[in-house]
């Protein structure tokens, strides 16, 4: 234990994740380290779930308001849930209980831009979070902690929380020290100050975060890796979208609008944008760099290729065959990787200045290339916006990708309007599935439509979105982006009404 905590007033903190979680009480504000599973505190929210579950078994009222990084794990978001012990999150959500519990309205979740939380947070938007928990790696002799795989809005949980329960997590491996890069220069407006980062892999700030000590409540030790997900195999429709990248990167290259080496690139959730990444790996481009929110499966295998020089981001989304590679080799990637705060990771003053390449899913777009990326059928919340919408509207280079139909075709992912917008036309300027790629740059909505139907759409669906189409701009009020709001939404009525948009 000495090896990781080396601070007495730490040691003398140490408890039980029950006696810590005892400190908690019904209603209040929770803060949490962790983002896209990688990070999060394990034995305290489970500790804290258990005592949820023994008071609703005696009838007595308990829960609390949560606020994260971005995503946790099943130990967190997973146990918080299953107890029903969760009135509010704030904000991504990937887990699956817990979608539930929105989705029957137990939980009310806000679901706003990453880059976005700290902010807002310091404001006092989501009211004092009474209680931040926050994992570790270590702890050094001045009390400075060394974080775990994620930075996500720990620095401003620990500023801003009454008390702090840290887990050090003797899982991850202590040579991740290094790794992050906390920047200290964040001021409230109107004193705020520029940031500093010219490249993707420069380092701004501080390899470790300073707490308070007189707010540190408990010290609760753990050994556990991040429960994260495998990535599935790219399969046939995901090689085909990463072909129709690869194809558009290189022509811009050609056409002198990008540099042999691209420019920094970010990538979303989800097995399309890592397929793409793979995709990249077995490339003709080099010295590529990333500048991202998230570090996944496909951007470790550039790094340790060699085609990644760098890559910068808040957090890991690994599957656990890499991550146990990650804790093998943390001394050549701490050289590789930074991890920074969220508020960082997804500036948008970084991503418009350093000219991203933004790469995320979506679950559907309308003709006009609008993009819905987190409501199934407008109402039932899939994931949430995460750092979608810091990076799209920003980028250089704003590209959504997805397989032309879900549910085994059943479900168009082109349709004629959207019952729920996250990214605006303005904001989405490529969009590829796999039949092809729709490059949308300087076309009236008219000029998108045309595009997205003929190069996007499923051929089992195109017909039927010509005929919307067609049939919008004779009976539109307007031409400028023309609809038929009788039709508009019918596709997705059908769909909850028959389990098929096919007409
Ligand atoms: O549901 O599992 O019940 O079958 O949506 O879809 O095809 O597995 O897609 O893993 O690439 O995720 C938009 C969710 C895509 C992701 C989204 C159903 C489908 C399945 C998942 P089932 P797939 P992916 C950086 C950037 C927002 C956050 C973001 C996401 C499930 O990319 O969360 O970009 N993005 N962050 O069946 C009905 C459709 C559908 C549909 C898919 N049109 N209609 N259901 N599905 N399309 C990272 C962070 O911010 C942290």
């Amino acid at each position: 234990m000495k090896n990781r905590i080396q601070n007495q007033t730490f040691l003398d903190r140490i408890m039980t994740a029950d006696d810590a979680a005892a400190m908690i009480r019904n209603g209040d504000i929770i803060a949490t380290s962790g983002f896209t599973g990688a990070g999060y505190p394990k034995a305290v929210p489970e500790a804290l779930a258990q005592r949820i579950e023994t008071a609703h078994a005696a009838g007595d009222p308990f829960t609390v308001r949560l606020l994260t990084g971005a995503s946790t794990g099943p130990q967190l978001d997973g146990a918080l849930a299953k107890a029903n012990g969760v009135a509010f999150r704030c904000p991504y959500n990937g887990d699956a209980t817990m979608r539930t519990r929105i989705n029957e309205g137990s939980t009310l979740y806000l679901d706003t831009h990453l880059g976005q939380v700290a902010q807002k947070a310091r404001q006092g938007q989501f009211g004092k979070p009474d209680v931040a928990i926050i994992e570790a790696v270590a702890v050094s002799a001045d009390g400075t902690l060394t974080l775990s795989s994620s930075v996500g809005n720990t620095p401003t949980w620990a500023q801003i929380a009454d008390k702090i329960i840290i887990e050090i997590n003797t899982w991850q491996n202590p040579e991740l020290a290094g790794i992050h890069d906390i920047w200290g220069g964040i001021r409230t407006p109107p004193n705020g100050q520029a940031i500093p980062l010219i490249r993707p892999g420069d380092r701004i700030g501080s390899g470790t975060l300073s707490i308070d000590l007189d707010r540190l409540a408990a010290v609760v030790m753990t050994d556990e890796a991040d429960r994260n997900a495998p990535f599935a195999e790219p399969d046939g429709i995901a090689r085909q979208i990463a072909g129709h990248v690869m194809e558009f990167f290189a022509h811009e290259v050609k056409q002198g609008r990008l540099p042999p080496s691209l420019l920094p690139l970010q990538s979303g959730v989800g097995n399309i944008a890592n397929a793409v990444l793979e995709g990249l790996n077995s490339s003709q481009f080099e010295n590529l760099t990333g500048f991202s929110e998230v570090i996944q499966d496909g951007m470790l295998s550039m790094l340790e290729s060699g085609r990644m020089t760098v890559a910068s981001a808040s957090s890991f989304s690994l599957s656990p065959e890499a991550a146990q590679r990650i804790n093998d080799n943390a001394t050549f990637f701490r050289q590789k990787i930074v991890l920074r705060q969220q508020e960082i990771s997804n500036s948008p003053e970084l991503i418009r200045r350093l000219g991203i390449i933004a790469m995320n899913g979506m679950i559907e777009a309308d003709i006009y290339g609008n993009v819905n990326s987190t409501c199934i059928m407008g109402s039932r919340i899939q994931n949430g916006i995460g750092g979608s919408g810091d990076f799209a509207r920003n980028a250089f280079l704003s590209l959504f990708v997805t397989p032309s139909t879900a549910k085994g075709g059943k479900i168009s992912a082109f349709v004629p309007m959207l019952p729920h917008t996250d990214h605006i036309l303005q904001d989405v300027q490529i969009i590829v599935s796999e039949q092809g790629l729709a490059d949308l740059r300087g076309l009236a909505p008219v000029e998108r439509a045309r595009a997205i139907i003929s190069k996007c759409a499923h051929p089992d669906f195109r017909p039927q979105l010509q005929d919307y189409f067609d049939q919008a701009r004779q009976h539109s009020f307007g031409q400028h982006i023309p609809q038929h709001l009788p039709a508009a939404l019918a596709w997705h009525q059908r769909y909850i009404e028959t389990g098929s948009m096919t007409g």
